[in-house]
């Protein structure tokens, strides 16, 4: 019985680390400039807990292969166990993760951290049970002033925009986000009520958008298309409804897009979503 259960770990061990093999199930293509780095990072993270699992399952086989039940006439041994051993394997755990973690932030950081590059093209995101706002600032390239006691969801006034506000006139709101290709983009995250979360898998990026704070964030996407965005955060019971898409698109595409009023916003808006397709792993 002992051999059969070491085996039976052995092989469940070689099952699930050929799946990292036969990739399968992976990432869908990546398409931000900070991906390559990220996914690097993340390949070095897998290969070695991987390594670790697979030398951890291979132990634990072994020892109930070694010390399996062998007969009324087989004595239990007591061991107190090793202090130098737990030592070591506790400083090389922590030496590992540690490293990795250390690695791993420069990337994280340079995008949560540093300021967005100047000229980036900003959009205000409004999250709210259960949809998407993205606030764009128009022809002016300013946003009109937003207050939260203007929202009036029958109005479709979903952000409180001020519609006095001059610099408001050629603003415009839709649940689709469109950013340009090749240009660095800042999202300023803002909730309405619950702890959203903005994820684009293609883009590898993933960030909360939280109630009383404007959370700054910025990447730069560099193929143009139709990419799913979902609310990765369960939000509440409609939660499911908070998928939409964002389209990357060619520069001059999309400065043609701003700078068109409301009405043929949404109308090009429509007209894009059924130009890109989603990529074909969708
Ligand atoms: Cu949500």
């Amino acid at each position: 019985m002992g051999r059969a259960l070491a085996v039976i770990i052995w092989i469940l061990t070689l099952g699930s680390v050929s799946l990292f093999f036969v990739k399968k199930w992976w990432f869908p293509t990546a398409i931000s400039s900070h991906a390559p780095a990220l996914d690097r990072q993340f390949l070095i993270t897998i290969i070695i807990v991987g390594i670790a699992f697979t030398a951890a399952q291979v132990g634990l086989g072994w020892m109930v292969w070694k010390y399996r039940d062998r007969g009324p006439s087989d004595r239990a041994l007591y061991t107190h166990g090793s202090n130098r051993l737990e030592v070591i394997w506790t400083i090389v755990t922590a030496v590992i993760f540690i490293g990795l973690a250390v690695m791993g932030q420069s990337v994280w950081a340079s995008l949560h951290f540093n300021q967005a590059p100047p000229g980036s093209f900003q959009i205000e995101v409004v999250a709210q049970q259960f949809q998407w706002n993205f606030h764009y600032a128009g022809r002016d390239g300013v946003f009109g002033r937003t207050d939260p006691n203007l929202i009036d969801d029958s109005a479709l006034n979903f952000i409180g925009l001020d519609e006095a506000d001059p610099n408001a006139k050629d603003d415009t709101t839709h649940s689709v986000i469109a950013i340009p290709e090749g240009r660095p983009v800042e999202l300023i995250l803002r909730s309405r009520d619950v702890i959203h979360n903005f994820w684009v898998p293609q883009l590898r990026f993933k960030q909360d958008l939280v109630p009383g704070m404007a959370i700054r964030v910025h990447f730069t996407a560099n193929r143009p298309g139709k990419y799913e965005l979902a609310c990765a955060e369960l939000c509440g019971q409609l939660h499911f409804k908070m998928r939409s898409n964002m389209l990357v698109l060619p520069e001059a595409e999309h400065a043609e897009l701003m700078s068109l009023p409301q009405d043929q916003f949404q109308t090009r808006i429509g007209e894009l979503l059924n130009k890109y397709p989603l990529p074909p792993n969708y």
